[in-house]
């Protein structure tokens, strides 16, 4: 027996330190101060233009949160306030008295109250003192400690971007972020519940670990309840702890996308007509690592991970819905993404988030939340860190779709590679955490899946961690420093992360920022937080694109850069399989609007590089490598065909002509040597290279782009109604080189389910635009977009005709 009341309602928000005058707000819960003061007017979105740089003061400033609610007495014999985050520093006060105190935003809290409350009106009040105040006091008693920011995140347990990253704002939060409620039980409640998800053999097998809470003398009865098999346990009198095991002949395996079905079934616990249910997947996960490999095997099928880093969607988590997180998920998913990696510099998602991660096959890969920074192991800190690991493996030890608990990001590297020991001075690090503390939580509570120490790292302590001989690499002198073809020149084990920024959309870009849009704009550049970020972009067009002339071009060529980098990256990796077993690109989504590395951007539009990812990332990729064609073969099914070698002019007329037979076997890469005939050019600057097989086409120059010798590009354009949208036709006149059509130019909601062809003359290409976006318009510059377009070779305009 039990009740659940939400107190969502009522509260209102004071600041209570500092010279604000903000008394008796209206506040949302779950929400923070930010979205509170900006519902109320009294902020500026902190997304827009530099208002972020007005608002530091939020972070600093003590604030008390409080409502009023009515209670009366309801038979039961406890009453706890069940508080599942709290952000970050709290006092929690009932009718004036402090319940407790809590400090750390990665854990939930349950307090007993009902010895508080009074018939009639109660009051419920909770101070989130300044997190920077918490974290600077730590820092002082601790010691600091180096790291790749200088804002004090290790010293508090909060989501490190918060406090701002390299594509993220410092807008430091403070509120009831997650839901909070009073539940009230007699007798026995089931405290937590633990099932261990796994195959032996054939079967399914579910270890369910119990632990209950309970008032109640004399036995009780748990029952466990999963695809027609039960168990059952009892619980002599005084006794709080079960396993209840469940075996289930031969259910369907749980596969990651891309291998078979998500079969889910219902688990269902229940203790005394109490019941706890979740969705369950049965499946096996190992990480191989034989000879310095990083293979994630399911099933005990390898599985090249094909992955993307998920980042806090939003500086304000409480926003991010449901809904939200489908629309994200979807995107990953249509861009064959088949795992994504929860970075470190986050948090432990929400249940929806590992929900749909379970429906989808999306595997998840969960660093702990420690990233780019050398961490204390004194406490306070110590404890938080072990209370919130538990409580969070133990929530989470069920989801089919989780195969790596990973120990931090970045903070072994930093500590072997970026002159933190010096600093350090005999302090500690966190390396206790990583190689001991978490190591141990995670065998102690979910022995079903590995643990890697953190990433990168190259499987024991003293090898050097960014090995890409051994385990995972982090590549970053590309961005950073090199040219992109610089990951031509690795021969990496398993790729972590690795990127290349450029600009959000254009709508996105025009809604965050007013007055002028330059690359070089004041504004804009708030909108960018990389160091020397806007050098990186231009340097990194490098050979390969013309610098930019004017807003427009920079635009389309520094996302065109992004999505060509990746994707370079991508098919070198990819060719390598299985030396090589996964890569996971930095990132998939922001957090604002801003330019970043994402393929998506902070107003979820699509960048060119999410079209770029959906091909490089499909199953089946045709790329050239090192004087061959790597047929690469991702599928359960072989890849068979006649492989198609043409060399052309770039008028299109063929020049040379090869073939060969090629069966790529499922799951593997099969080279195919070009013959010089079509891989040796006669003028470089004159030809490409197509090749076919089956419905896979892909065209190679001989040549950078602007060394190659293009006519100005010259098409004919028609546009159609259809339902919810256009169809656009775009026939080829000239070669065109990475067509884009950037409708959002227009009309901010509407969308185009293509980008990046190159069309040989003649040839035709026909897109689907959604909304209503000017037809006319829609096909001209410079919404329409080639690299051999108007703006960047001066000459002849494509013909747009219109309907
Ligand atoms: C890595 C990540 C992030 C960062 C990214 C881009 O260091 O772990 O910390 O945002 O590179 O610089």
């Amino acid at each position: 027996m039990s009740s659940y009341r939400p107190l969502h309602d009522g509260w209102t928000l004071t600041a209570v330190s500092g010279d604000a005058e903000v008394a008796g707000v209206a506040a949302a819960v779950p929400g923070c101060v930010h979205t509170d003061l900006l519902a109320a007017g009294l902020i500026a979105d902190p997304y827009l233009d530099d208002n972020e740089a007005r608002l530091a003061w939020i972070g600093r400033t003590d604030w008390v949160y409080e409502t009023v609610f009515d209670w009366s007495g309801d038979g039961f014999e406890r009453t706890d306030l069940v508080c599942e985050g709290l952000d970050t520093v709290a006092t929690v006060i009932l009718n004036g008295v402090q319940v407790a105190t809590t400090a750390n935003q990665h854990r939930s809290y349950r307090f007993p109250v009902r010895h508080l409350l009074r018939e009639g009106a109660n009051t419920l009040t909770v101070r989130f003192d300044s997190a920077y105040a918490y974290a600077e006091a730590q820092r002082a008693a601790l010691g600091d400690r180096p790291g790749a920011y200088a804002e004090p995140y290790p010293f508090i347990r909060k989501m490190a971007c918060n406090f701002g990253w390299d594509w993220g704002p410092t807008l430091v939060t403070a509120g009831i972020w997650r839901p909070i409620g009073l539940e009230s039980w007699s007798g026995a409640r089931l405290a937590e519940v633990r099932p261990l998800v796994t195959m032996e053999g054939a079967d399914g097998r579910v270890r369910v670990h119990v632990r209950v809470e309970r008032t109640a003398e004399g036995p009780l009865t748990v029952d466990a309840a999963v695809a027609g098999v039960t168990a059952q346990a009892r619980l002599e009198d005084g006794q709080c702890e079960a396993v209840l095991e469940l075996a289930v002949p031969e259910p369907e395996p749980w596969w990651p996308r891309g291998y078979g079905a998500q079969p889910l079934h219902e688990l269902t616990v229940s203790l005394d007509g109490r019941r706890w249910s979740a969705k369950v997947g049965f499946r096996t996960v190992e990480l191989e690592r034989d000879g310095g490999a990083f293979t994630l095997a399911v099933n005990g099928v390898p599985v090249f991970v094909r992955g993307v880093n998920w980042i806090p969607d939003d500086c304000f988590p409480a926003r991010v819905t449901r809904e939200r997180l489908a629309e994200r998920f979807a995107r990953a998913a249509e861009a064959n993404v088949n795992l994504l990696r929860v970075w470190g510099g986050g948090l432990y998602e929400s249940g929806d988030f590992y929900d749909l991660a379970d429906e989808l096959g999306l595997l998840v890969w969960q660093d702990f939340p420690f990233a780019c920074a050398a961490y204390p192991e004194e406490e306070p800190l110590r404890s938080e860190v072990e209370a919130e690991a538990r409580q969070n493996v133990a929530r989470l030890a069920h989801r089919a779709s989780l195969v790596l608990w990973c120990g931090n990001n970045e903070n072994i590297e930093g500590h072997a590679d970026w002159g933190w020991q010096e600093k350090l001075a005999g302090r500690s690090w966190g390396a206790g955490f990583y190689h001991d503390l978490l190591p141990k939580v995670v065998a102690e509570l979910d022995s079903t899946r590995p643990y890697w120490p953190g990433s990168p790292y190259s499987g024991a302590p003293d090898l050097p961690p960014n090995d890409p001989a051994r385990g995972t690499v982090h590549i970053w002198d590309v961005w950073n420093r090199e040219d992109y073809t610089r990951y031509g020149a690795y021969t990496p084990r398993f790729v972590a992360e690795f990127g290349f920024q450029g600009p959000p959309a254009y709508a996105t870009l025009r809604r965050a920022v007013s007055g002028e849009l330059a690359a070089d704009a004041p504004l804009v550049l708030h909108h960018q937080k990389a160091i020397d970020g806007g050098a990186k972009l231009l340097r990194g067009l490098g050979e390969h694109l013309p610098q930019p002339q004017g807003f427009d071009d920079w635009h389309y060529l520094t996302q065109l850069n992004q999505a060509r980098a990746v994707a370079f990256g991508i098919e070198r990796f990819r060719a390598l399989a299985p030396h090589c077993m996964g890569t996971v690109v930095w990132q998939l989504n922001d957090c604002w609007p801003v330019v970043s590395w994402a393929a998506v951007d902070g107003d979820g539009r699509r960048k060119p590089l999410w079209y770029a990812l959906r091909r490089v990332y499909a199953d089946r990729l045709l790329t050239v490598q090192d004087g061959a064609v790597a047929v690469v073969n991702d599928s359960a099914e072989p890849w068979t065909g006649e492989l198609s070698l043409v060399r052309h002019s770039l008028t299109g007329k063929p020049l040379a002509r090869a073939s060969a037979a090629v069966e790529a076997a499922p799951r593997s890469v099969e080279l195919v040597p070009l013959p010089d005939s079509v891989a040796v050019p006669g003028d470089p600057a004159a030809e490409l290279l197509a090749v076919r097989l089956g419905g896979t086409r892909i065209v190679r120059f001989f040549a950078e782009d602007p060394r190659v010798a293009f006519p100005p590009a010259a098409y004919d354009a028609e546009t159609a109604p259809v339902p919810g949208g256009l169809e656009v036709t775009v026939t080829a006149r000239t070669v065109l080189r990475d067509l884009c059509l950037f409708p959002d130019r227009l009309d901010p909601a509407s969308t185009v389910d293509d980008m990046l062809l190159t069309l040989l003359p003649g040839e035709t290409a026909t897109l689907r635009v959604t909304g209503s976006p000017d037809p006319e318009a829609l096909v001209g510059h410079p919404v329409l977009r080639v690299v051999n377009g108007p703006t960047v070779w001066t000459g002849a305009r494509g013909r747009a005709r219109g309907r």
